[in-house]
């Protein structure tokens, strides 16, 4: 548990280093007044934490720091952090295992280079060694490259796989991949998708088509798209999440390269403005590096 923590927040030192980490220096010495409040505010908006979040969190501070007479700057932090956890815990996750009925087939969806192809290795590897049988569908029929970079994870992980020509329809691979994975009892079916800009409507069409057949080949099947998002993104991860959530659903979110992102701070934002929760972050480019999202260490890495 320990050492899962230390790795989020050695992923979340870039973060820390451009933006939160300069609270602490910030409310040090310092007396706690609208001034100061303010300062904070501005560094919030910095974090790429979004406008709603902010508000509400130096709202809250406000209040709180009113009715509990704080007026040292360094009290802020605890404040903080509270508020973060917050509005974080809100759209808090279920675990994708909670649904009782199998296969759970969860199609990763995102925008060119999110992390997708790389995703689904780490969370075959991480169901796999607990114990889980996993298949994963290689649908991403655009490039060949990205069909064997997936195999080769696969076969890392010794889980099955289900690939198809070059060229061919990413929807029937993945129907006879949901086939496949329900007469073999399979518990976990991942289905890489090629990468796509959200707006470019053929191809969202696309990841509509490949969701029906899927709930098609197995109507009894739990079937959750996860739209991958990198964590560098910024702002515009908002309208992705939008733009996807019309078209292929979003049962939750994918946040990857927290470890190579300045602006981590977009979680909060995305938290706060849509509904959908984070399910997994990615920490690092190894197959180990990926953890089910947990909202309060989050905070906690943010702040401490
Ligand atoms: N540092 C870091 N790099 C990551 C992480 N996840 C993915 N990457 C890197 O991001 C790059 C793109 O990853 P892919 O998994 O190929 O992305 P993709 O979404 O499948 O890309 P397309 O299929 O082309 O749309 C690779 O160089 C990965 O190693 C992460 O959590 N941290
Ligand atoms: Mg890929």
């Amino acid at each position: 548990m320990f050492s899962r923590f230390k790795k989020l927040k050695d992923s979340l030192l870039q973060t820390k280093k451009s933006i939160f980490g300069k609270l602490a220096p910030l409310v040090g010495a310092r007396k706690l007044d609208e001034q100061l409040l303010e300062e904070i505010e501005e560094t919030l908006l910095g974090a790429d934490i979004g406008v709603d979040a902010t508000m509400q969190t130096i709202d809250a501070v406000r209040k709180k720091a009113q009715r509990e007479n704080l007026t040292q700057g360094d009290q802020v932090m605890t404040l903080l952090r509270d508020e973060l956890r917050e509005i974080l815990t809100k759209s808090k996750a279920t675990s994708i295992w909670d649904s009782p009925s199998r296969p759970i087939i969860l199609l990763i969806v995102g925008v060119n280079g999110a992390g997708k192809t790389t995703t689904i290795g780490k969370l075959a590897r991480l169901y796999s060694a607990q114990g889980h049988s996993v298949m994963i569908a290689a649908c991403d029929t655009f490039r060949a490259a990205a069909v064997e970079q997936l195999e080769t994870w696969a076969t890392r992980s010794g889980v099955d796989f289900v690939k198809a020509g070059d060229g061919a329809d990413p929807a029937s691979v993945a129907y006879d991949a949901a086939v496949s994975a329900t007469s073999k009892g399979t518990e976990l079916l991942l289905v890489d998708t090629a990468g796509r800009l959200h707006t470019k409507t053929h191809l969202m069409q696309e990841l509509g088509k490949i969701r029906r057949v899927v709930e098609k080949a197995n109507p009894q099947a739990t079937v959750l798209s996860l739209l991958v998002i990198d964590g560098t993104t910024g702002q515009n991860a908002i309208s992705q999440v939008k733009v996807f959530t019309e078209t292929v659903g979003c049962d939750g979110l994918i946040v990857t390269k927290l470890d190579s992102a300045a602006k981590g701070g977009v979680i909060v934002a995305i938290t706060k403005e849509l509904s959908a929760p984070v399910r997994f972050v990615g920490v690092g480019e190894g197959i180990d590096d990926i953890q089910e999202f947990d909202p309060v260490a989050y905070a906690d890495a943010l702040l401490e």
